[in-house]
């Protein structure tokens, strides 16, 4: 039995301001959250939405570091253009607060206040990552190396993204200071400890016994925690951006990133109402966390021992997380590029955000991660939502305005198969409820799709075209039908594709428009007079989604070549040093191959100074009649060296490129050979 409940406080991920949102986002988390809570206003139910910025946190520090500038600037650069993006796309949130305002950290730091007076934590001193050079403790994402349980070797500090196991900093093998790369030393740090370890007892009861009803994927993410034994989790960080740590003797520390940011959902309600206390703190409400899959533990674990242990807060009822999206194959990344952004996709695709929504909503990574691809996109745009869709409603509005001037006629005498395409009005609108309410938006869009595909059949079935010049009467019944079917598809495709929900209900001139209304078979009264018709959507050419395509060879080819990764500088040297060197432009005049080696040239090279012989390993490169001529860097002052019986002085300088392949470095203009390189 389902509880009671008057009213519905939605969550949505707080997403880091430190990039532009992209489809992944979409897909796991706001797509799904919108549709929610689109349906439950539809059906008038009480709901508020709320998501954020999340502000703080070792990525944002990261990225100002990396562009020079404030974590302050990155957040206000990200904020904006996120919140603006979430609009866009019609993302129906009641607010879009951030975690860097006044009344989160005055809420935050409230909240960690009210648990350590209420000795809730642990408080431990410990050795962690120090970075000396930097001079810096190395939370989180400041260390980088091998995980312990999958080798992936870009863990995180704090989790390992190949296996999403989340991590202690010390358990990383070979760690690294991701500021300055070198290896971190120990150095002990006091920091305050959320003692889940008590509470699990709690959470077998709470999660394994009591919210069976939870998503496989989140359920067993649970269950594999509780069952490795729940640990103590520090919820302070030595660093210098986020909430500071509000007690005596905490100098230098602010609150953990995963222990202010969810309490980032209350300060958003906060600033919502300031009736924020009955979404939060009554029985009745019904709290669902809309999230991606890496932060199932922080919103059925973590998050809800400070909830309980603060005392006075309700605790979630669902948190249907989703899997991750790849695109074209391969794991979304926006360090990578390797995504498709919602304010790019607007520009190639305006107007066409109901494209997206359908797409990410219809390969939705429900149960499983999912690949989005171009052609896909494509395909369904063409095939379903212009060819069934989009067509159906065409022709249903096209032929009303033809024949009958735009107006519902009359419902004359029935027969079966205008009864069965009746039926499926009220049936899969109650096959798209049951499919929202248990989380599986997939499956609803499917159910919606089928009612398009019942009208497009039935439709192409009866011909009324054909049947206007014979049977007048019965091409009523048939439009009529079709009529009610397109209205019931204006309200149904609502929470889904907003946008064309908006103009369909133009076009029917369709005043009642709630849930409750779906489902009748008389929406649109006899007589009633349409609006004028347009259509819902266009085709997509090959020409558009090739560019796409193009656009992500093009990526992949950028980050080849930036993979083949600089190594770190070598220590300093004086300019006293640097300047022994000698190194002049020489032309080479001579090429042949060593015989019986693979990979060596002997050249004669013109230095300015002399004619000298030098023994190169750049065989698999060049072939000896094409280097001739060619100015290059030569560095003369190298002691003469004896290889394979010859006497090599001097060397010719090379650089590699992505492929691994040796090339000269040569003047960019002809110059006097013996030219000092300086
Ligand atoms: N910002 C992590 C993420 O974007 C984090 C979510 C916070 S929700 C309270 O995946
Ligand atoms: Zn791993």
């Amino acid at each position: 039995m389902l509880k009671k409940y008057n009213r519905t406080l939605i969550t949505s991920a707080l997403p880091y301001a430190n990039g532009p949102i992209h489809i992944g986002h979409l897909a796991g988390v706001y797509v799904p959250s919108d549709i929610y809570t689109r349906y439950l206003r539809l059906k008038g139910e009480e709901v508020i939405h709320v998501c954020g910025s999340d502000e703080h946190g070792v990525p944002i520090t990261l990225k100002a570091k990396k562009e020079g500038i404030t974590p302050q600037q990155v957040v206000d650069r990200y904020h904006d253009l996120n919140k603006k993006a979430f609009a866009d796309f019609g993302i129906a949130f009641d607010i879009y607060s951030r975690t860097s305002n006044k009344i989160h950290h005055e809420t935050a730091s409230e909240f960690f206040k009210t648990l350590y007076d209420k000795g809730i934590f642990e408080e431990h001193t410990t050795e962690q990552f120090f970075d000396p050079q930097a001079n810096q403790f190395l939370a989180d994402r400041y260390i980088t190396g091998t995980c312990p349980h999958c080798n992936n070797e870009r863990a995180y500090g704090d989790q390992c993204e190949a296996c999403g196991t989340s991590l202690n900093a010390t358990d990383l093998i070979n760690p690294k200071s991701a500021i300055t790369g070198n290896t971190p030393q120990l150095k002990e740090t006091k920091h305050w400890y959320l003692p889940l370890n008590k509470d699990e007892d709690f959470f077998k009861q709470w999660i394994l016994t009591d919210h069976k009803d939870w998503k496989t994927n989140v359920y067993g993410q649970c269950k594999s925690w509780i069952d490795m034994g729940l640990q103590p989790r520090a919820v302070s960080r030595d660093l210098d951006w986020g909430v500071p740590v509000p007690v005596e003797g905490a100098e230098g520390k602010v609150l953990y990133v995963w222990f202010d940011a969810p309490i980032g959902y209350i300060s958003a309600t906060k600033e919502l109402t300031p009736d924020w206390e009955k979404y939060w703190k009554s029985e009745d409400t019904r709290m669902i966390h809309f999230i991606g899959k890496d932060n199932i533990v922080f919103h059925c674990i973590i998050f809800p021992s400070m909830l309980k242990a603060e005392g006075s807060y309700i605790l979630p009822e669902n948190v249907p997380a989703n899997e991750f999206l790849n695109l074209e194959n391969d794991k979304i990344s926006t360090s990578r590029n390797w995504a498709v952004w919602l304010h790019e996709y607007l520009e190639d695709f305006p107007q066409k955000q109901d494209v997206l929504r359908y797409v990410l909503t219809a390969n939705a990574p429900e149960a499983k991660d999912n690949d989005f691809t171009w052609k896909d996109f494509q395909a369904r745009n063409n095939n379903e939502l212009v060819g069934v869709y989009g067509n159906f409603i065409n022709r249903t509005i096209v032929l009303t305005h033809k024949y009958f001037e735009g107006k519902v006629p009359e419902l004359n005498e029935l027969n079966q198969q205008d009864r069965e395409a009746l039926f499926e009005i009220a049936n899969l609108k109650l096959e798209v409820e049951k499919n929202i309410e248990t989380f599986h938006f997939k499956e609803a869009l499917r159910s919606f799709m089928a009612l398009a595909r019942v009208g497009n059949k039935y439709l192409a079935e009866t011909e009324p075209w054909k049947l206007i010049k014979t049977d007048e009467n019965k091409v009523k019944t048939i439009l009529n039908i079709c009529l009610q079917i397109s209205a019931n598809l204006a309200i149904l495709s609502e929470p889904f594709i907003p946008f064309s929900s908006k103009s369909l209900k133009e076009m029917l001139n369709l005043s009642k428009a709630t849930w409750s209304d779906a489902g009748n078979t008389n929406l649109l009264a006899v007589g009633h007079l349409l609006g004028e018709g347009k259509l819902l959507f266009a085709k997509i050419e090959d020409a558009e989604v090739e560019a796409q395509i193009q656009k992500l060879l093009d990526t992949k080819k950028n980050n080849e070549l930036s993979a083949s990764k600089a190594e770190p500088s070598k220590p300093n040297i004086s300019f006293e040093e640097f300047q022994k060197m000698d190194i002049r432009i020489g032309k080479i005049l001579e090429a042949e191959k060593l015989p019986k080696t693979k990979k060596l040239l002997k050249l004669l090279v013109d230095t300015g100074i002399d004619k000298r012989t030098v023994v190169s390993g750049i065989a698999e490169y060049f072939k000896p009649e094409e280097i001739i001529g060619k100015q290059v860097s030569i560095l003369v002052n190298l002691a003469p060296r004896d290889i394979k019986g010859i006497q090599s002085q001097g060397m010719i300088l090379m650089a590699e490129n992505a492929d691994g392949e040796l090339v000269f470095v040569s003047p960019a203009k002809a110059v006097n050979n013996g030219s000092a390189i300086s």
